[in-house]
């Protein structure tokens, strides 16, 4: 993985679009081990509908503590098409977003 594409996403905290903020803070144990990589910035996943064309993947996630998200199924923007490549409906991922312009979009990818 590129450690060099890493922007915080913290950076971009200036959320000027709509609030997805509802109260329902709910939060999933952490049963699955992934201590080893940098846990606090990836988010987990579940790949629920893949546009390639369109770039863009839509994924249910879990809690995204940097951007103060509960869980939901949402669309991401992806830069590069090539990210989707060997992906498939159902998959379990990990991920990390930053927000550019209003837009959430994937920064990294990996499946679990
Ligand atoms: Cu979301």
């Amino acid at each position: 993985m590129k450690a060099a594409t890493i922007l915080f996403a913290a950076m971009a905290l200036t959320l000027s679009g709509p609030s997805f903020a509802d109260g329902d803070g709910h939060k999933h144990g952490h049963a699955d081990s992934a201590a080893h990589m940098n846990s606090d910035m990836m988010v987990d996943g579940e790949i629920k509908r893949i546009n390639k064309a369109g770039k863009k993947l839509t994924i249910k996630h879990g809690p995204i503590k940097s951007m103060d998200m509960p869980g939901m199924t949402m669309v991401f923007g992806v830069d590069d098409p090539a990210m989707l490549e060997g992906l498939g409906t159902g998959d379990r991922i990990k991920f990390s977003v930053r927000e550019a312009g209003g837009q959430m979009m994937i920064e990294q990818l990996q499946k679990q």
